[in-house]
């Protein structure tokens, strides 16, 4: 079987997705076929000139086209159209995967996950929190789900990048409440949230985040549109979030995000301490996991997470020989593929991305009303 997909978006992760697409048959043989199919968006002239560059056979500027010609629909647009468009492939019985956040709102994502639900198990959806299928995040989830770490006591997650920091930086979407729901806490503190559920979700070592305490600050509330002559339009999101977190079985949390971190990149780094040890990870050293065992009581030692018997890295180079960020939509995609051709379940899914908005939609609660909020 040859599954035609249909993307809708062709800028950063339109590309991030392309490109896994492209890298599949190369190195994992046993991945289904896959053929670039249609490619949507609304400006005719960049779509030509992207379906070309990324590899589409074909180009629509109406989704509606689409979602019900296809046997896969990527959602890959901006935050406020990831629900009509999914509701609708979905209600035609297509399998979608959808960028994160799922949506602006918890109202959003509700609606989508119900959309999930009544498509039916045959039918995957699957939100795509990347950071998931990173080896080194997927070996720190078999050292606790083998309980090498023990109670867990902390959860620690924080996604620091800087550039916003320079006020004459233009307006986006991502300043814009209507189309992205909200800033760092949506586009940053989503992907933090959902690894943390990943990572020690389960009922067996923190549980799912009960109660929450959170603020959000915006330090620049307008911003100059690209290309104008002098437009500004207001800041209407966070740049910034903090929370403090409660966990099911007692273990505390901390969560944070900032566009303003001045000399932060991409600098998304997870932090677990347990009764017998501790793990940390840095995405900006994504080939490594610092591990600590109190038995040893060694310190942190670091682990080189390259080996062919590692995660995914069979599929890829010699150890040692380190992969990168793109990588993880190569993974990402691998497996979700794998769910539309058996017509089987994909993790993360609208369950996962409507469990995260919970989490966004309580911090901006706590931050409203300046209390703790039970999710
Ligand atoms: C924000 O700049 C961003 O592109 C996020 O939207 C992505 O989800 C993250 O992986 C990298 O940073």
């Amino acid at each position: 079987m040859t599954i035609e997909i249909g993307v809708l978006g062709y800028r950063f992760m339109g590309k991030a997705h392309a490109n896994a697409l492209a890298r599949l048959p190369m190195f994992f043989p046993d991945a289904p076929d896959v053929e670039r199919s249609v490619l949507v968006g609304r400006d005719e002239a960049a779509l030509e000139d992207a379906a070309d560059r990324l590899g589409f056979d074909s180009i629509a500027t109406d989704w509606a086209d689409v979602v019900d010609d296809v046997d896969a629909f990527y959602n890959l647009g901006p935050n406020h159209i990831h629900a009509e468009p999914s509701i609708a492939a979905l209600e035609a019985g297509t399998p979608v995967f959808c960028e994160k956040p799922l949506a602006p709102t918890l109202e959003g994502a509700e609606e989508m996950a119900t959309a999930a639900r009544e498509a039916g198990d045959g039918v995957p959806a699957g939100c795509a929190f990347n950071y998931r299928f990173v080896p080194a995040i997927r070996y720190a989830k078999r050292l606790l789900d083998a309980g090498e770490l023990g109670e867990i006591r902390h959860a620690r997650g924080r996604y620091l990048q800087d550039w916003l920091v320079d006020p004459d930086a233009p307006w986006s979407w991502r300043n814009d409440e209507e189309l992205a729901g909200s800033g760092a806490l949506g586009d940053l503190g989503a992907h933090t949230v959902d690894l943390l559920r990943y990572l020690v979700g389960d009922d067996d070592l923190a549980g799912e985040m009960e109660r929450i305490s959170g603020q959000l600050q915006t330090f620049v509330d307008e911003r100059q549109v690209e290309g104008s002559d002098g437009e500004t339009r207001p800041v209407t999101v966070d740049d910034a979030y903090s929370a403090q977190v409660a966990f099911e079985n007692g273990a505390m949390g901390t969560l944070e995000a900032s566009r303003f971190a001045t000399g932060h990149k991409n600098d998304h780094t997870i932090e677990i301490h347990g009764s017998e040890g501790s793990l940390r990870f840095s995405l900006e050293r994504l080939n490594e996991l610092e591990v600590m065992r109190t038995d040893e009581n060694r310190g942190y030692e670091t682990v080189l997470v390259t080996d062919e018997d590692d995660p995914y890295l069979e599929h890829w180079w010699p150890p040692g020989h380190v992969i990168g960020w793109e990588h993880t939509f190569v993974h990402e995609n691998y497996e979700f593929l794998q769910a539309v051709e058996s017509g089987g379940e994909f993790e993360p899914s609208f369950e996962d991305g409507l469990a995260a908005q919970r989490v966004l939609a309580a911090i901006e609660e706590s931050d409203e009303n300046g209390e703790w909020v039970s999710i």
